[in-house]
């Protein structure tokens, strides 16, 4: 009998009962002393999954980020957060567990757009948000009644506050993620995000929140609110904002270009204590952003006029671009490195597209025979940077220099120093400073991760894969 069925028998609880979640790193060079500096944030996941374990389960937490992980420590579960990008860590990571007889579940956004092939790594995957099925989960596992397969059958509402104790004695970036809501109303092409909420998006509670940053506030730090498109509902953001200004915070976060147009929004924006702001701008060829489903960013006057709006509210603008698809030559870098400079953004993103499973981008992809890796994510082949499809104006190759290319022109000194000029940047000395710690971290990280490869360079086991005999579907089929 392999150690993994020796389950405990149905209906006796398992007291005490040891969880151990797993945070893993997207990949490691052999030779790497630390992981990259601009991703080594709070892992908010970990956070809420620990927050919905009974009170009498023992939870240990593991960043793989930033620590080893004591493989041999006792526990009863590990649960594993799965991205894309952090796939084939969670599966070499699982290995070692259930290579030790300890059962593993998967949940987060790959488990969710690719469950068959999470599911193989796996005793178990939560499809969906965690908040309704994760004390189940444990239950089941308590009681040796687990069943290979949880899906959410609807949106749970956001009521549970992540449990930060987790975090203790490790050392991330200073700065307090919080979530204001989940999902996003838009269907951009290439957006994960849109697909795992199917363009829902949901809030929690101001109160909640407000009561939140009191706690998790820290002298000096910015609260990073973390969801995809803050402004998603732009009456209930500003509700929001209205209620976080007596807290006279510093705040960044993201946003649809929307928001640029609605000046009260704008407005409660800086009187909130906003400092900055991401926007995807993702390409400035009105047929490329069609082909993406992000005409949207065209209204109004399109970005140049947005930005004029954003700066006139004193709001730096963090803008991401995006290259590779079909109209994309060798002028969109030009066009996009041109205006980003002339435009004095602060930080922004030259990236080329990721075609992520579960997306209508990976689906047109897939048909139309352009992927050049069956799983981009798990080919041994793959490190980060390189391109996975086949572009239709470039090389996979020329496309990937371009993205690297223009990450070094924008965060060479000659720049950092042209958009420190722009008022926006420099509004005071708190700010200016600001500007040149995130410009030169950035900077740092063009290289750090370039390249990288996706799982740990250091392992060299077998991915353990799962039989699943008894495979139930919990709440209908994947
Ligand atoms: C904050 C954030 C970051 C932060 C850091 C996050 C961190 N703490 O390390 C930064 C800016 C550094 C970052 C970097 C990157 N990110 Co990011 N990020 C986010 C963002 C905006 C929020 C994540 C979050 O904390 N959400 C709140 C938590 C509570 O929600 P959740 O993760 O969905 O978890 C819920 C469920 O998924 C589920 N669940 C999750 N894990 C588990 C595990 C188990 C066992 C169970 C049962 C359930 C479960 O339950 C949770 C509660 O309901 C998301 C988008 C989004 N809205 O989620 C993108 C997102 C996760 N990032 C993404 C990407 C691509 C990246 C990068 C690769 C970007 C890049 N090219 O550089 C890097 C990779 C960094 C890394 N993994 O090390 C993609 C992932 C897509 C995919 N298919 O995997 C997302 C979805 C954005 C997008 N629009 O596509 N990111
Ligand atoms: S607006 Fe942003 S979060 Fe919303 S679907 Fe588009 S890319 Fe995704």
């Amino acid at each position: 009998m392999s150690k993994l069925s020796r389950q405990t028998p149905p209906s006796t609880r398992k007291t005490p009962f040891r969880l151990t979640i797993v945070h893993p790193c997207v990949g490691r060079f052999a030779n790497m002393k630390r992981y990259i500096r601009t991703w080594r944030m709070e892992p908010i996941p970990a956070a809420v999954l620990a927050a919905l374990v009974p009170a009498d389960v023992s939870t240990a937490f593991y960043d793989d980020r930033l620590e080893p992980i004591p493989f041999d420590e006792p526990t009863d579960l590990v649960a594993i957060s799965v991205e894309t990008y952090t796939a084939k860590r969670a599966y070499q990571i699982a290995s070692e567990y259930r290579r030790r007889g300890v059962p593993v579940v998967m949940g987060g956004f790959h488990a969710t757009l690719c469950p068959e092939e999470v599911l193989q790594y796996c005793e178990s995957i939560v499809i969906g948000e965690a908040e309704s099925l994760f004390p189940t989960v444990i239950d089941d596992y308590r009681h040796g009644r687990a069943e290979s397969v949880y899906r959410s059958v609807e949106r749970p509402s956001l009521r549970t506050t992540p449990d930060r104790s987790i975090f203790h004695g490790k050392r991330y970036l200073p700065l307090r993620l919080v979530e204001f809501a989940r999902g996003c109303r838009f269907k951009c092409d290439f957006c994960a995000v849109q697909s795992f909420f199917d363009a829902t998006h949901r809030q929690r509670p101001i109160e909640q929140v407000v009561e939140e940053l009191h706690r998790v506030r820290r002298r000096g730090q910015l609260v990073f609110f973390i969801d995809d498109n803050l402004t998603s509902n732009l009456e209930q953001a500003k509700e929001m904002m209205r209620a976080i200004i007596p807290l006279k915070l510093r705040w960044i976060s993201q946003s649809a270009i929307n928001v640029a147009y609605d000046d009260e929004a704008l407005d409660l924006m800086r009187r909130s204590g906003c400092q900055g702001l991401l926007v995807g701008f993702e390409s400035l060829d009105p047929q490329t952003l069609q082909q993406m489903n992000k005409g949207f960013n065209l209204m109004h006057g399109g970005p140049a006029a947005a930005l004029a709006n954003f700066r006139r509210h004193g709001l730096r603008i963090y803008g991401t671009f995006i290259f590779g698809y079909d109209h994309d030559t060798s002028s969109s870098f030009e066009l996009a490195e041109r205006f980003a400079q002339e435009q004095g953004l602060a930080i922004a993103a030259f990236n080329h597209i990721t075609p992520f499973p579960g997306t209508p981008l990976y689906r047109r992809m897939e048909q139309d025979g352009r992927l050049l890796y069956d799983a981009w994510w798990l080919d041994d082949r793959y490190r980060y940077n390189m391109i996975p499809f086949r572009p239709k104006q470039m090389s996979p190759r020329e496309l990937a220099e371009r993205c690297v290319k223009a990450r070094r022109n924008f965060y060479g000194w000659p720049s950092i120093a042209r958009r420190a000029m722009h008022r926006v940047n420099f509004r005071s000395p708190w700010m200016l400073l600001n500007f040149l710690v995130i410009n030169a971290m950035h900077q740092w990280d063009i290289e750090g991760r370039n390249g990288l490869p996706l799982g740990d360079a250091n392992w060299h086991g077998e991915l353990l894969k799962a039989t699943h005999e008894r495979r139930r579907l919990v709440h209908g089929p994947v």
